[in-house]
């Protein structure tokens, strides 16, 4: 589909630079910017996960939460199965969500990431205790302090993240609040169970095979001219599960 916009491009010299890893090609998105994934059984994680990617602010974020990546519930995106976002002073902050429920237990980073570097942030969530230790961000592989907020519905021990058929997004905010996210991101991996911390140092430096069967969705981001993976779409799913996205 041919749906870019000019001011989705890419770098790829950075990373490289940064980090030696060979990752190719990134994803810039510049404010307006957005992927869509259409749903999937496979993208529909259950209630243990991870969620990982490289990130590159260029600023220490000061307007409300950034979104990097959600998949929503309801149909302005208001809830969302689970999320990643930028926060102010670039910390993080990830949730999961029940909208029957009106439970959305999440985790904010009490400190930000430096602008201007490449990152490897991971958040893993294993539903388990009910409370703050079922979820863990990682930055560089180290967890993070973070503040456990379990939401206004609580974290009840009957939550179950919720999931339908409504898409994921990169870098799309929901109609309501929040703000299209501004960085680059890359290598970005949706897994269906929660990596161990010697995994996740391991993996944020080697790239994935193709058909392991927790990994769900798995976009490079290398691909840099549009309409090239399968059904002419735009981000290619390197899982093997044909998750491909397109780029608005
Ligand atoms: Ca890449």
């Amino acid at each position: 589909m041919k749906k870019q916009l000019v001011t989705l491009f890419f770098t790829g010299v950075l990373l490289q630079l940064a980090y030696g890893q060979g990752a190719g090609k990134a994803l810039r998105f510049d404010g307006n910017d957005y992927v869509r994934v259409n749903n999937s059984a496979t993208i529909q994680l259950g209630n243990e996960l991870t969620i990982s990617c490289w990130v590159y602010f260029p600023d220490v974020a000061s307007g409300t939460g950034q979104v990097i990546l959600r998949k929503w519930i309801s149909s302005d995106g208001g809830w969302g199965s689970y999320t990643i976002y930028r926060n102010p002073g670039n910390a993080l902050a990830c949730n999961v969500q029940n909208q029957t429920l009106g439970s959305y237990p999440g985790w904010t980073t009490t400190a930000g990431l430096a602008a201007g570097q490449w990152h490897h942030i991971a958040f893993v969530y294993r539903r388990n205790a009910f409370n703050s230790t079922d979820g863990i961000i990682y930055a560089n592989g180290i967890p993070m302090a973070t503040t456990f907020d379990p939401s206004p519905g609580g974290y009840p021990s009957n939550f179950s993240i919720e999931y339908n058929t409504r898409e994921l997004y990169m870098g799309r905010p929901p109609t309501a609040f929040g703000a299209y996210y501004t960085g680059i991101l890359d290598e970005m991996q949706l897994w269906n169970r929660a990596l161990t911390q010697e995994e996740i140092r391991h993996k944020m430096c080697e790239r994935q095979p193709a058909g392991q069967s927790s990994l769900q969705a798995y976009w490079r981001m290398d691909e840099g001219t549009d309409d090239t993976c399968p059904g002419g779409q735009d981000v290619c799913d390197a899982s093997g599960k044909g998750n491909h996205g397109v780029k608005f």
